[in-house]
């Protein structure tokens, strides 16, 4: 990130140099440029610096959304960041059709102004946000996560956003609150898939309250240093890291804490195959297919060997312990 000091200009720091001092800095001038009104090509972001860094420039198409590199243990990876082409163009968004070409041609139609989140349920300060407060909540960190699809492929994406467990702090969950449920929009005005059977809308996605307050577990705004686009979940999605892809609900309207465990979309499509906890567990596989091994996108090469797949995706440190003691084979 280009970092303006008030006495040497531009500076870029190198990792050796991110201290939770230099962090904390970082977020007081970012909220500081933002609050002014200052956030442009200055601002370009770590996102864009460390896209760069790795050959992929921010794509210049959407407004920009930089975020300081995030400081949570795991959230940056060094692996190659996938083309903002395939992580744009390929991907799942049933509501927008189910082949995976289907979203960034369709998503167009999505309204994301006026957008607000309702924040309900157990807690002591239930809410209605405007996207815009939502979004200055907390300052945006990027994080640079692994996402792996139950389908068998997997990307590596710089989003950017703050930690989930920001707003359930705000919020203060009451005692008996257990479980986070997300509502996604279902609008079949400007969603033409919702309506068809091929699920039960809304597209709805809950984790445990201690997963959910897990710092890794990201309330996403933006990716590659822009706003989300439409077809990734715009304005707001949820990304969980060590899950599969489908537990990261996207375009949400609602987040409700509840004492029981929620039904979710595709636990209620099919049990058997999708379980309340869905973790990236290379030793469970799906009923129909193999989970030991995955394709990266952008390596899909004749000779593109496919990767092993890692256990929570390579979170274990991170979220190994709020399994402690769990059967996942049961519990999957
Ligand atoms: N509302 C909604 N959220 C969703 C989905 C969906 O169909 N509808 N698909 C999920 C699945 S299966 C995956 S793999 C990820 C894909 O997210 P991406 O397009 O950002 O890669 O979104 C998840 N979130
Ligand atoms: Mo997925």
């Amino acid at each position: 990130m280009l970092i303006k000091t008030h006495n040497s200009g531009f500076i870029h720091p190198v990792s050796s140099e991110i201290t939770s001092q230099g962090i904390y800095q970082q977020r007081r001038d970012m909220i500081r440029l933002m609050a002014g009104g200052a956030a442009g090509a200055a601002l370009a972001g770590w996102a864009g610096r460390e896209a760069l860094a790795q050959g992929v420039a921010r794509p210049g198409k959407l407004a920009a959304l930089p975020g300081a590199r995030s400081a949570v243990a795991g959230a940056v990876t060094m692996e190659k960041v996938t083309d903002y082409k395939d992580a744009s163009t390929y991907n799942n968004f049933y509501e927008f059709g189910t082949d995976k070409a289907d979203p960034a041609k369709n998503a167009g139609t999505l309204v994301t102004k006026p957008w607000t989140v309702v924040v309900d349920g157990l807690v002591k300060q239930p809410k209605t946000w405007a996207i815009e407060d939502l979004l200055k909540l907390s300052a945006q960190e990027e994080r640079i996560y692994r996402m792996r699809c139950v389908e068998g492929w997997s990307m590596v994406i710089p989003w950017v956003g703050y930690s989930m467990a920001e707003l359930i702090k705000k919020v203060e969950p009451l005692g008996n609150a257990k479980y986070v449920e997300f509502i996604t929009q279902a609008d079949p005005k400007t969603m033409p898939f919702v309506g068809s059977r091929v699920l039960d809308w809304p597209y709805v996605e809950a984790l445990r309250l201690d997963e959910a307050m897990n710092p890794l577990t990201l309330l996403a705004f933006g990716m590659y240093g822009e706003v989300m686009p439409n077809q990734n979940g715009a304005p707001v999605r949820l990304v969980v890291p060590w899950k599969y892809g489908f537990k990261s609900g996207k375009s949400i309207v609602r987040i409700r804490f509840t004492d029981k465990e929620p039904r979710t979309a595709w636990n209620k499509a099919a049990a058997n195959e999708y379980g309340f906890y869905s973790n990236v567990n290379p030793n469970v596989d799906h009923p129909r297919w193999s989970q030991a091994t995955e394709r990266r996108i952008g390596e899909d090469g004749l000779f593109a060997k496919k990767r092993k797949t890692l256990m929570f995706n390579g979170y274990e440190a991170q979220v190994g312990q709020l399994y402690a003691g769990m059967d996942l084979k049961k519990n999957f």
